[in-house]
């Protein structure tokens, strides 16, 4: 009996990873390359929701980073852009979330070792319904616009 419902645990288990990769496709992901002494990073890339039913970034982690957060930028009356961080992303059915410079991106905090000098870092995002999805982020970019990052 219990080696029955293991066995239908893991049919199950094989069809939500089979389900993930057909919902949800992350494409063109980078990741900000900062001076080593630099504790935080950015990242950015498009989620693509090919589903009918609409999901949810949760959240995200990274081996080389403490923790990630899910930020928007938003410009205050003065013209200062502020970051907030989002407990969620809504990616709607059928939709493309566009994460990029000036709006919507992943924050990585307490970078544990430097970007600079790798090609590129892996990220986990966790999605409501797709469930983990990995992603590789290409490193580049230092010495263009810093995508107004005023951390508070
Ligand atoms: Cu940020």
């Amino acid at each position: 009996m219990r080696k029955y419902i293991l066995s239908i645990l893991f049919i199950f288990a094989l069809a939500s990873l089979s389900y993930a990769g057909d919902e949800i496709e992350v494409t063109d992901a980078w990741v900000r390359e900062v001076p080593p002494a630099s504790t935080v990073t950015a990242v950015y890339l498009k989620i693509e929701n090919k589903g009918d039913k609409a999901d949810k970034l949760t959240g995200v982690s990274s081996a080389i980073a403490g923790k990630a957060q899910i930020h928007t930028t938003s410009v205050d009356d003065k013209g200062v852009a502020k970051m907030e961080m989002q407990k969620e992303l809504e990616i709607p059915a059928g939709e493309t979330v566009v994460l990029e410079p000036g709006g919507t991106h992943i924050m990585l905090i307490d970078l544990k070792e430097p970007v600079m000098g790798k090609d590129e870092i892996e990220l986990d995002l966790m999605f409501e319904n797709a469930g983990e999805v990995e992603v590789e982020a290409h490193v580049t970019g230092l010495g263009d616009d810093n995508g107004g990052h005023v951390h508070q």
